[in-house]
C-alpha cells in the first residue's frame, strides 16, 4: 500500500491527501512529528534530504514535494483526469499553476498562514502583502473560468485550492476575493473531498 509521510496542519501534506480522497486511493499515514522535529532525523533525510514533509512511498518509488506527488498520482491513476497529459498547451498551463502554488501561494499565503499559527518570527505583514498579490491574480484568472485550466479540474485547482482556503488563518479576509471564493465553494463541492482542520468538511 502507498505510504504518505504526513502532518496533520500541513496543507502541502493536505493538498496530496485531498486528491487521493478524490480519487479513491487507499494508503498509509506515517505521522511525521514536526513539533518533536522528527523531519530532521538522519532517518527522516534520507528518505527527504530536504527534510520536509509531503512525501510519497509508492511501493519504494519515492518522491517529495506536493506538486510533484500530485502530478505523480494524476498520471498514475487519475484515468485522463486532473492532468491534460496529451494535450501539450494546457500541461504547460497546469505546469505553470503547479509553480505559482510552490512560490507565490506558498511565500504569500502558507507564509503568513505559518507566521501565526505556529507563533514564528517573520515578516507576517511583507507575507500577507505576497499573498494579497498572489490571490488577486487567481482571482483575475478566475473571473471568467470555473477551473483553472480548461474546463475540469486540474492537479492545478487542488494545488491551489488548500493555502488559499486557509488563508484567514495568517489574517487575510478571503471573501476581498469573491471569484477565488466561488472557486473554493466549487472545489469543496467535488465528489471525495475531505476537509482539514479549518477548512469546510465535506457537505
Ligand atoms: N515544496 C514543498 C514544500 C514542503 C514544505 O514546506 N513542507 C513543510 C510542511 S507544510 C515542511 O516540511 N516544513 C519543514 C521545513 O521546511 O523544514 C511541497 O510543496 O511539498
Amino acid at each position: 500500500m502507498m505510504k504518505l509521510y504526513d502532518s496533520p496542519l500541513s496543507g502541502n501534506c493536505h493538498k496530496v491527501r485531498l486528491l487521493m480522497s478524490l480519487l479513491d486511493l487507499e494508503y498509509e499515514s506515517v505521522p511525521i512529528n514536526m513539533a518533536e522535529m522528527a523531519h530532521k532525523t538522519p532517518d527522516y533525510v534520507a528518505i527527504n534530504p530536504l527534510g520536509q514533509v509531503p512525501v510519497l512511498d509508492d511501493d519504494g518509488e519515492v518522491i517529495r514535494d506536493s506538486q510533484a506527488i500530485l502530478v505523480y498520482l494524476a498520471a498514475k491513476f487519475g484515468d485522463g483526469r486532473w492532468l491534460p497529459k496529451d494535450d501539450p498547451y494546457a500541461l504547460g498551463h497546469v505546469s505553470e499553476w503547479l509553480s505559482f502554488s510552490a512560490n507565490e501561494m506558498s511565500h504569500g499565503c502558507a507564509a503568513s498562514r505559518a507566521l501565526v499559527l505556529f507563533n514564528r518570527d517573520g515578516d507576517l505583514e511583507g507575507a500577507r502583502t505576497l499573498a494579497r498579490k498572489a490571490l488577486g491574480i487567481l482571482d483575475d484568472h478566475l473571473a471568467a473560468r470555473e477551473w483553472l485550466v480548461g474546463d475540469a479540474p486540474t492537479v492545478a485547482d487542488i494545488a491551489n485550492y488548500v493555502y488559499a482556503g486557509l488563508v484567514h488563518q495568517g489574517g487575510i479576509n478571503p471573501h476581498e476575493f469573491t471569484n477565488v471564493s466561488t472557486w473554493l465553494g466549487r472545489v469543496e463541492a467535488l465528489e471525495g473531498y475531505i476537509g482539514m482542520a479549518a477548512l469546510p468538511a465535506p457537505k
